[in-house]
This record gives structure tokens, C-alpha cells and sequence, in this order.
């Protein structure tokens, strides 16, 4: 497969969606400044060409990039780089350990646009851990998720997402944010237990995310309640290290 302008060569080695990993490529060549800020991506049929895709992965790829923030399409001229993050890399966010709030809140409240890239969405029977976090019977139905998370465009962490099946109508209710969808049938948590540990991300991990394997990364565990003391979720996040300080404001009462 021959490479194109500076974006490289999509590698048949590595599983997954073709969409997703072209989107890779284009996020690694922004973040490493082969493609600037303002410089035009090359056209669709010229992707389509060079990376044997059809169009509608190429839209696909584009689209999911233009949503997170990181390209712009502009009527008659084009697809271009616009990510504000892009050019200087991924800058530390100051995330409260004493807050319940929830990625994209995070992100919104900083000027950062969330983003998410589904890597599985699935129904099923709880199994044996997942019924003692979340105090389910045997067999109960649970929805799992399990997310990139970005921020213009770039990736600052992979979640894993166990809810019980009671917490919303079906499994297509989770548009973009979790916390929104909870929300809207009356299920936003309202407490939770938190503990972080610090680790190095492992090689699947670091691949996703597209960093090197070894790097710091804090493990979240969240299991959040709702008032009336049920369990709604558990959580598992992979935050990276380079990219998060943990802040929490303390008193002596
Ligand atoms: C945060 C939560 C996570 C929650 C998610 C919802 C931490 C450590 N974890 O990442 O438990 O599921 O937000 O985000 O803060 P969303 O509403 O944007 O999907």
C-alpha cells in the first residue's frame, strides 16, 4: 500500500476497524505536526486511491474526526486541521477527585470538546463481579461499554462502562455522554466511591490510545449510587498519566 502525502500507510497488521485506524493515522500526523494546523487533508478520492478504502470509510474516518473537534470540512474548499490542542500536543487537565462529574462535563467546562470512539457496546448476563459491584441477582441484564475518550481529538483515556439493565430503557440510550443519558430517565448518580491506582498502560491499551506501552497511566475504579442507595455504576478508566492532575480540595471538619 503506498503512503500518502504525510499522513503514512495504514498497517495490515493490526486489527480493528479500517475507519478507526485511519483516523489513527490522521491524529498521529497532527499531533506530530506532519499535518499543521490550517493545512487541507487530501480529498476524499485521493484517500479512497491511495488507501484502497471505500468512500464511505473515508467518510466515516472524517466524519468522527470532524465531530471530535480535530478537522473542519469547509464548503467548496475542503477538509482542513483545526484542532487548538493539536499543534503543542495533549495539555494537562486539572480533574477534581471530589466532584461526581462526568467525562464530557469535565472537557466542556475546560473549552475542550469531547469526543468518543465506541469500541463495544453489549448487553448480557451479569457475571459474578459485576453482580457484587453493582448488587444485581444471578443472571440480571447489564449493558457494557467501553469507550476512547478524547478531547479535541486527541486521546486522554479508555473507559469500560458495567450498568444495571434497570438504569436505562435499551442500550442504544447512550448518545455521547453516559452521564447525560442517566440523567435524562431520571438515573444520574448522586454519590460514588472512587479509588485510583497508578499503572503502566498495557501493550492493547497503549495501542488504542496511541502511546507507548510502559507509559503512567491512573486506574480509576468509580461505583456510583443513586439516592436511594442502588448501585448504577461501575466503572473502570484508564486515564493517561501524562495528561491528568488529580486535585481535590481538603478541610480538617
Ligand atoms: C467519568 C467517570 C466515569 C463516567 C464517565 C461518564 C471518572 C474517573 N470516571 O469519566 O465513571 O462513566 O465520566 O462520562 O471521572 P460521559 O457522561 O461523558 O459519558
Amino acid at each position: 500500500m503506498s503512503v500518502v502525502h504525510n499522513i503514512g500507510a495504514l498497517d495490515e497488521t493490526i486489527a480493528g476497524p479500517r475507519y478507526i485506524r485511519l483516523q489513527n493515522l490522521i491524529r498521529d500526523a497532527v499531533k506530530e505536526q506532519r499535518l499543521g494546523v490550517g493545512q487541507a487533508l487530501p480529498s476524499e478520492r485521493e484517500l479512497c486511491d491511495s488507501y484502497g478504502l471505500s468512500r464511505v470509510t473515508i467518510r466515516k474516518a472524517i466524519d468522527g474526526l470532524v465531530e471530535d473537534g480535530l478537522l473542519e470540512r469547509r464548503q467548496g474548499a475542503g477538509t482542513f486541521v483545526m484542532g487548538r490542542q493539536a499543534a503543542s500536543g495533549t495539555s494537562r487537565v486539572e480533574k477534581s477527585f471530589a466532584m461526581l462529574s462526568s467525562f464530557s462535563e469535565d472537557m466542556l467546562s475546560r473549552g475542550r470538546k469531547p469526543g468518543n470512539a465506541w469500541l463495544d457496546r453489549a448487553e448480557g448476563a451479569v457475571n459474578p463481579e459485576e453482580a457484587l459491584a453493582l448488587g444485581l441477582s444471578p443472571r440480571s441484564l447489564v449493558y457494557r461499554f467501553m469507550r476512547i475518550r478524547y478531547a479535541d481529538g486527541l486521546p486522554m483515556a479508555l473507559e469500560q462502562a458495567t450498568l444495571p439493565g434497570w438504569g436505562l430503557p435499551s442500550i442504544d440510550a447512550v448518545d455521547s455522554s453516559l452521564y447525560d443519558a442517566l440523567d435524562k430517565f431520571g438515573h444520574r448518580p448522586v454519590r460514588a466511591l472512587q479509588r485510583v491506582r497508578a499503572i503502566g498502560f498495557s501493550e492493547e491499551h497503549a495501542e488504542l490510545l496511541k502511546i507507548a506501552v510502559g507509559d503512567p497511566c491512573l486506574f480509576i475504579e468509580r461505583r456510583a449510587f443513586l439516592a436511594d442507595g442502588r448501585a448504577i455504576e461501575v466503572t473502570h478508566s484508564w486515564y493517561r498519566g501524562d495528561a491528568y492532575d488529580l486535585v481535590a480540595e481538603l478541610s480538617d471538619t
